[in-house]
């Protein structure tokens, strides 16, 4: 059955690899499905077509058959459950690999996705400096503790998983900030995942229609 997605027409990192569209590709890349991608503009996402599709007007999304996903956390997933590669078969290392997926997505993620947002949408505001230390604070508080936790290991419970997958994919996004590089560790670990030759691919496929091509907006 082809699989879908779609990404960015133009995506406004310009190739870094940084918008969620990356994830999805290297999961697919990770479980070796072959798939298409439909390039969206921002219009056309917010047209009824791609609602139907994604509720939120967003990329990435994911089509299978008759199946259509959206939330890369999901999308993730069912990769991972339906198809070799991106979870152990013990039933609790399964369960613990899902519980790094989730606090990627949840507990990580948001205090990153809060520094782009005091640093771009409240810029102009009154309060913006007053706030920004305290946003950067707390991803160095959670950045701290990720670290204590994966020590020297090489992922965060035992081989890689979708876990570290979606772990790595949240952190790549903090490498402009420059706060990645105080937590040698974890730059380190981030690394790692962009070794692998199923991110390079993913990483390759969207540069190809991004490359120095930023997105007006
Ligand atoms: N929770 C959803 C998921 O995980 O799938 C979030 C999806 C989402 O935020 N999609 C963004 C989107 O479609 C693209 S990835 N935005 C358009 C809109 O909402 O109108 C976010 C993103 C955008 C740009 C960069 N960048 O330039 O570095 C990085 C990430």
């Amino acid at each position: 059955m082809t699989i879908t997605m779609t990404a960015f027409e133009r995506s406004p990192d310009g190739g870094k690899g940084l918008a969620r569209d990356t994830r999805v590709r290297w999961a697919l890349e990770e479980v070796a499905q072959p798939y298409e991608v439909r390039l969206v503009s921002f219009r056309a996402m917010k047209e009824p077509a791609h609602l139907a599709l994604h509720p939120f007007g967003q990329i990435p999304t994911y089509e299978e058959g008759d199946l259509t996903l959206f939330e890369t956390g999901a999308i993730v997933l069912h990769l991972a459950e339906r198809h070799a590669g991106l979870l152990p078969d013990d039933a609790n290392a399964r369960a613990r690999a899902i519980t790094w997926m989730f606090a990627a997505l949840n507990t990580v993620e948001p205090v990153i996705l809060d520094l782009v947002t005091a640093r771009i949408l409240e810029r102009d505001k009154s309060w913006s400096k007053e706030r920004l230390p305290l946003v950067v604070d707390r991803i160095r508080d959670r950045l701290g503790q990720l670290a204590a936790r994966l020590g020297d290991a090489e992922w965060l419970d035992g081989g890689f998983s979708a876990g570290d997958l979606m772990m790595v994919s949240v952190l790549l996004r903090l490498r402009p900030s420059g706060i990645l590089d105080e937590f040698p560790s974890l730059a380190a670990y981030v690394a790692r995942g962009e070794a692998r030759p199923a991110y390079k691919r993913a990483f390759a496929a969207q540069w190809a229609v991004n490359a120095g091509r930023p997105s007006p907006g």
